[in-house]
Order: structure tokens, then C-alpha cells, then sequence
């Protein structure tokens, strides 16, 4: 690498750190704040990462990369998007502003700019390299797309978080070539210099993993040193050293620093650190002790390329760094909230070569470091949706007939899907419940994902369900963790946004294991991917199965998360419709993913109302009326009239328990709430679903509700109409049980909303 190119970055490098403090900066000091909110921005962590993006943006990129941002280098990122052009000074100006550049990079808000979301410590780094898998799913799929490369950028105390290793247990990720994690080792996370076995089980751990471990530890000057025939008393004094003692070398003044250093562990000085040392000043010493391999551009981009040199598997690069670098606060334990005072603001302009006044301006046209942008190559650009429109049915045409269950009429849609060419986009993900979430028929079809055919001795065995993999599978089966899970669903579900390919990814788990895998659900479903969760069972409808696997808070999880829609379906021809609808949108690139919560009790699909089209209208807007007692004689709304609003699995009980009631001269009209959650949102709509729903006379009939899982899941309804409502549900932790103890003694069955109607109209019991 020519001295000229790297001098040149090495200008780059120090702008890209002005920008990136000056941005901080001016959001929390020189802008205009009315309420004098804390803005805050990332200085330290910013500056950390500075030479490591240096190097990748302003050389080492290709067209074909994607990159998943360290979040917390948010600053840095944007002052590089702006030297690229990419973004204006006024852009800059208004980091953390409302609908402006966000505190982390995200995709959802800040698209034009950002790859991949990132934020939470963790997810973001993992739903990208999943996206590396994706993108093999789909060239295995006869669909060749980009990225080419997925490069990932992590803080070194992000590491901690166990979902990154869950994932890299995962085996085919071990084969993705076109993966490149780059950690920035700074020894310091939030609080703390971290603990010195990090580096060593940082490295076992990819290792392990089946990775390609890069260490870009010094820098060019400090390993000369160390390899000079008198260095190797300095390199065993610098292998030993903690952290801490390391942090605090940089913190003290120079001389102090140097004394500390050159003493032996018996408090004299060590002849053959000095030696070491040579003739250096004291301010060379410790300028020497803070050369860190992650901060020398040259470095940097040697181990860039040593990465690329294998193409089989993925690397990563530990790369050390200062956090803080080239700023007061460098080094400093309590850097990570730290803002530069104004007085070092103005050092730091004029060490910059900045003319107070002009903060902002870019490279002159004329300049060295102007023509390195100039010929940078474009950075990747998603292309539009490509293929043939997906065409997806309103029906499949199944009877739905007998006592059927939620979970088997799922297995069935998917059956029927495995026979249409929109079937070929279906891709369907299990941590290891394929065969109890009703799986099977859909795997046998369709066989298992593996990039490598593994040929199977237990493939010819006749069995309920065969495993054969190969690279045309279309189920991915991985090990039980719900991070990886919904991670990888996010991945598969931002192809068509990423690459122009359009998949439908279907995953299935247990629903109390929702909450396990929550906090990832949530990442994918914020950096905009779209798919189907289907959690199967819920509720204590499991009954016998026990406490720990009969999910109870999950509706009110339904309800609330956003992007995605949820719903608990009542019969099998609901399933059906849900999910076909909701694929076609998925499938055009529009609406919600979906959250389906299906059960393994059996019901008597006789209760169904026939399937008309508007049967179906009601389904998929959230609610329909199953019965109705507004016909019938003596009924009257203001005496002896009720509403019971079912979800899922609790239909038949609702209709029992009407036809109870009818006996006591009570008159209950059944609604089926296919979509709590769209009922919910309703509210905020004129004539929103349940309006359409409960006629005017019936304005001020009371409501029992009842779902099997937290109450208030429906509970809103009474308050939206403004009528007195009794929440029926299960308020409390399962346990196991025949389905008829579980429903009295969780007050669900038929006698528990009979006695709740009573209650609501003063009538004794009967
Ligand atoms: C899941 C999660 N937990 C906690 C945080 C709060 N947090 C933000 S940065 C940080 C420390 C990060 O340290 P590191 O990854 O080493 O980054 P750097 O030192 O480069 O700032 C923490 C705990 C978070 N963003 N995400
Ligand atoms: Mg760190």
C-alpha cells in the first residue's frame, strides 16, 4: 500500500472524527434545544470505530457489501455518508431530530442510507449474517442475488450478549464465506474496562465456531517495537497486563505512565523494558502504548484483505482500539456518555485544520482525499422486486369438516400451498418443533435446507416424517433458540427489500416460547421484514402438557407489537383464509407479518358459519357475529340482552354458554374476535371493525369476553363501547390438568361466562 494512498485516508480518518464529534456537538450544544432535553450522541464510541470505517468506506468496499453498523457508531457512519455525498450538512444538523437521521442506524427510517438496522446489542449483528444465509437459500433456489459481501461491525462488549454465540452454533452459517464480522475491541463497554478473559474466549469462541480469527492488535510502530531483538520484554509486559492497568498507562501523564511501565512486579525498574523503550521521550512512550492495530489504517486494511483471502467460511477481525481515540476522553472509564467540553470542541477544530465558521465544509474539489471519494465504487443499492408476481388463491378449497384443530388446519394450508407455484416461495423455519407444530406433511413434500446435500442412512427408513436435506429443501430447521429463530425469519423476510427476491417465511415454535424469542421478534420486525409466526399451542388449552408450555401473556404481546398482525383464528377455514391473505400481501410487498396463535384442541367445525364472502370479510377484519340474538322474541336490548366476544379455541364455549342463557330468557350474541389486535386498532378508526361490528341497538349491551390467555387481551371492548364488560381469561401461570379442570378452574368454560352474564344483569344465579 503506497505511503501517498494511506497519508491521504489518514486525512480522511481525522475528518471523519472531526464530523463526527462536531455533529454530537452541535445537537447537544449549539442547536437550538427549547426544552433543554439531553440529546446526547456516541463521542467516544464514534471515535472508536473511526479508522475501522475509515478503511472500509473509503477503500475497502465493493459494490455488492452491505454493512450492520456497531449502533453506537451512529455519528461516525453519518459524517462518512456525508463526505460520500450522501447525506447534506443540513442532514448532519439535524442528527436525532424528528423524522431525521435516528440515534442508531436504521433501515426503517433512514433507508437511503442504511444497509441494516441496528440498535439493541446483538440482534442487528446477527439478523445480518443470517441475511448471508439467506442469500445462499435463495442462489441454492436458482435465484442468484446480492449482497455479495455481509460485513458486520460490532462493539467488543456487545460479544456478551448470548445470542450472537446461540447463532454462531448454527452450522451452515460456519460455511458463509461472504461473511465479515469486525469487532472493535476497545477493552470497554458502558460502565467498565471489560475483563481481561475476553480476548482469549473471544477468540476460542469464533474459533470454535468453525471462524477464521483475525487479530489486528498494534499498530505498525509498536510492533516494530516489539519485534526489535530488545522487544520482547515490552511484549510480555504488554501480553500480561490488564486491561485496567493498560487504561490506566494512557490516563496518566506521560512520565508517570512511563515509570508504571518499566516497573517489574518487584517495584524496580526493569532494565530490559528501558531497553525496550530505546531512547524515547517520555510523550513517545506513550503515544507508542496507545498504537493500536485499530487505529493504523495500513493494518487495518491488510487484515481486510487477509480475510478475503479464504472464501469458505466466515472471518472475523479483532481489531484493537481506543475508545475515545484522538480525543481527551480516549481511554477513559467513564467515556461512553462523555461530550467534549467547548474548549476542547475548539482544540480539537484547530488540530483538525478547521476554520471556526466552517465545521461542515467537504473536501475541496482539487484535493487528494476529494478524488479517493470520487473513485470509490457506488455502494450498494437494493434493486427493485424482480420475478414473476406470486399468485395466491382466496381459498384452497378444503372442507373443514368434522372436529378439526387450529394447529392440524395449518398443517393442511400448508399442504395445499406445497401444490401451488406460490408454494415454491414458501420457506418454513422450526427450532426443533417442526414435527409438533404440525410440520411434517409440509417437510415430507418439501425436504429440508442444507447448502451441502447430506445424504441421510435413515432416509429410506419409512417414517411419519423424512429427513432428507439438500439444497433445494424448503424447510430450515435449527437448534432451540427463539432468537435464531425470529432472527432468521427477519432475515428471510427482507430479501425482497434487500435483493429483489420475494420469499414467505413461515416459522412455527411452541406460543409460550413467544417471550423467549421476544426481544428478536421485535428487531425483525423493526427493520421492516414481513412473516408468518405460527405458535402452536397456546393458551392451557394444551392441558395435560403443563404449566411451563401453556403460553398466557402472549395476546397482550399480540396486541401491542407493532408491524405485525395478530390473530387467534377459531376454525380451520379461518386459518386458511388468514394465512392465504395475509401471504398475498406479503407476497406484493405490503401489510403486516402475522402472529398466529393456533391451538391443538379439536372443535367442531359445525359451528362455523358457512363460508360466504362475507363470512370471510368478517374473519379478516377482526370480527364477526356468529350468533344472533337480536331476532328473537322478547329480546330486549336494555333488560335482558348480552354480547359475548370469543377468541380462538373458546368459540364453542361462548355458543354453549348462549345456549344456556336462551334457556334463562338471556339473550347472547355470539362475535368471534378473529383479531383482538384488530379490534384494537380499530378504536382509533371511524368505523373501525367493531363499530361495523355491534349494531346501534346494542349500544348498551354488556359484554363477556373471554380468550384462553391473559384477560386482557379483549378487555378493552367494554370501555370501546362504553358498556359494562366482564374480561374472562386466564389470569394467572398454567398448569396441568384435563381441559375441563383447566377451563373451570381458570374460569373460561361455558358455566364461568353464563355466571359472568348473569353478574352483569343482576340476575341470580340460576
Ligand atoms: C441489549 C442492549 N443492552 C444494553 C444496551 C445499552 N448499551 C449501549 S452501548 C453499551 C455498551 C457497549 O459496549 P461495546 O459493545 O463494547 O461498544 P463500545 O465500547 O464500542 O461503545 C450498552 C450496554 C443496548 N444498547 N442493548
Ligand atoms: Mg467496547
Amino acid at each position: 500500500m503506497q505511503d501517498q494512498t494511506l497519508q491521504t485516508l489518514e486525512r480522511i480518518q481525522r475528518r471523519v472524527l472531526w464530523l463526527a464529534t462536531w455533529m454530537v456537538h452541535h445537537a447537544n450544544n449549539v442547536r437550538p434545544n427549547p426544552d433543554g432535553t439531553k440529546v446526547g450522541g456516541h463521542q467516544a464510541s464514534s471515535a472508536s470505530s473511526v479508522s475501522l470505517l475509515t478503511a472500509l468506506y473509503f477503500h475497502h468496499l465493493r459494490e455488492g457489501d452491505v454493512v450492520a453498523l456497531k449502533a453506537h457508531a451512529a455519528p461516525a457512519f453519518y459524517a462518512i455518508q456525508y463526505l460520500l455525498g450522501r447525506l447534506s450538512a443540513d442532514d448532519l444538523r439535524e442528527l436525532r431530530t424528528f423524522g431525521r437521521l435516528q440515534a442508531y442506524p436504521s433501515r426503517r427510517k433512514n433507508p437511503e442510507i442504511v444497509d441494516l438496522s441496528t440498535g439493541s446489542m446483538g440482534l442487528g449483528a446477527v439478523q445480518a449474517t443470517f441475511g448471508a444465509f439467506a442469500a445462499r437459500y435463495l442462489a441454492d433456489h436458482g435465484a442468484p442475488c446480492g449482497p455479495e459481501r455481509f460485513i458486520v461491525m460490532v462493539g467488543d462488549a456487545e460479544l456478551d450478549e448470548g445470542n450472537v454465540w446461540e447463532a454462531l452454533l448454527e452450522e451452515p452459517l460456519a460455511a458463509l464465506g461472504t461473511v465479515r464480522w469486525i469487532v472493535d475491541m476497545n477493552r470497554q463497554s458502558l460502565d467498565r474496562v471489560v475483563p481481561d478473559s475476553r480476548r482469549r474466549q473471544l477468540r476460542d469462541m469464533f474459533a470454535a465456531a468453525g471462524w477464521r480469527v483475525i487479530e489486528c492488535r498494534w499498530g505498525g510502530r509498536l510492533a516494530a517495537a516489539l519485534q526489535a531483538p530488545s522487544g520482547e520484554a515490552l511484549a510480555r509486559r504488554l501480553e500480561a497486563m490488564p486491561n485496567v492497568e493498560y487504561h490506566a498507562l494512557l490516563r496518566l501523564p506521560a512520565a508517570a505512565a512511563r515509570k508504571a511501565l518499566v516497573t517489574g512486579p518487584d517495584g524496580a525498574p526493569s532494565s530490559a523494558l528501558e531497553r525496550a523503550l530505546g531512547g524515547r521521550s517520555d510523550e513517545e512512550v506513550q503515544a507508542l502504548l496507545g498504537d493500536l492495530g485499530g487505529h493504523d489504517l495500513g493494518a487495518i486494511i491488510a487484515a481486510y484483505e487477509e480475510a478475503d483471502r479464504e472464501r469458505d467460511r466466515p472471518a472475523v477481525i479483532l481489531a484493537d482500539t481506543l475508545k475515545g481515540w484522538a480525543l481527551p476522553m480516549a481511554a477513559d472509564p467513564l467515556n461512553h456518555g462523555a461530550l467534549l467540553s467547548a474548549s476542547q470542541i475548539d482544540a480539537l477544530r484547530a488540530a483538525s485544520g478547521i476554520r471556526p465558521g466552517e465545521e461542515w465544509a467537504p473536501f475541496p474539489e482539487d484535493s487528494a482525499e476529494a478524488a479517493v471519494i470520487r473513485a470509490r465504487p457506488p455502494l450498494y443499492q437494493a434493486p427493485p422486486p424482480r420475478g414473476r408476481a406470486i399468485e395466491m388463491p382466496e381459498s384452497l378449497g378444503d372442507e373443514h369438516a368434522g372436529t378439526t384443530s387450529t394447529q392440524e388446519a395449518f398443517g393442511r394450508v400448508l399442504a395445499g400451498l406445497a401444490r401451488l407455484p406460490a408454494g415454491e416461495r414458501v420457506v418454513t423455519v422450526s427450532a426443533d418443533v417442526a414435527i409438533t407444530t404440525h410440520l411434517a406433511g409440509w417437510i415430507n413434500r418439501k425436504q429440508v435446507y442444507a447448502p451441502v446435500a447430506r445424504p441421510s442412512p435413515l432416509a429410506e427408513i419409512p417414517q411419519a416424517m423424512q429427513w432428507r436435506e439438500t439444497p433445494a429443501g424448503q424447510h430450515v430447521e435449527i437448534g432451540i433458540a427463539e432468537h435464531n429463530l425470529f432472527l432468521l425469519l427477519g432475515a428471510l423476510g427482507l430479501t425482497r427489500s434487500l435483493s429483489g427476491e420475494t420469499l414467505l417465511p413461515i416459522g412455527t415454535l411452541y406460543d409460550p416460547f413467544v417471550t423467549r424469542g421476544l426481544d428478536a421478534l421485535y428487531h425483525a420486525l423493526y427493520s421492516g421484514s414481513r412473516f408468518v409466526v405460527a405458535a402452536t399451542p397456546s393458551g392451557v388449552s394444551l392441558s395435560p402438557e403443563g404449566g411451563a408450555h401453556q403460553s398466557v401473556i402472549t395476546p397482550g404481546i399480540g396486541v401491542a407489537l407493532p408491524g405485525m398482525t395478530y390473530w387467534e383464528p377459531a376454525f380451520g377455514r379461518e386459518v386458511e383464509w388468514i394465512l392465504l391473505d395475509g401471504l398475498a400481501r406479503m407476497a406484493r410487498g405490503e401489510g403486516e407479518s402475522l402472529y398466529l396463535r393456533l391451538s391443538t384442541k379439536p372443535v367442531d367445525q359445525a359451528l362455523a358459519p358457512p363460508p360466504t364472502a362475507a363470512a370471510r370479510a368478517g374473519v379478516l377484519a377482526g370480527g364477526y357475529r356468529a350468533l344472533d340474538a337480536r331476532g328473537a322474541s322478547g329480546w330486549d336490548p336494555e333488560e335482558n340482552a348480552v354480547s359475548l366476544f370469543a377468541a380462538g379455541v373458546m368459540a364453542p364455549e361462548a355458543v354453549a354458554a348462549a345456549r344456556t342463557l336462551a334457556g334463562e330468557g338471556i339473550h347472547a350474541s355470539v362475535f368471534i374476535a378473529t383479531s383482538p389486535d384488530l379490534l384494537y386498532r380499530g378504536l382509533r378508526q371511524r368505523r373501525g371493525a367493531l363499530e361495523r361490528l355491534v349494531s346501534a341497538d346494542e349500544e348498551g349491551v354488556p359484554i363477556v369476553s373471554v380468550l384462553d390467555g391473559h384477560s386482557h387481551g379483549l378487555a378493552f371492548l367494554g370501555a370501546a363501547l362504553g358498556v359494562p364488560q366482564i374480561p374472562l381469561g386466564v389470569d394467572d401461570f398454567g398448569q396441568s390438568g384435563t381441559r375441563a379442570d383447566l377451563y373451570r378452574h381458570y374460569g373460561i368454560d361455558a358455566p364461568a361466562i353464563v355466571a359472568a352474564a348473569r353478574t352483569l344483569l343482576g340476575r341470580a344465579a340460576g
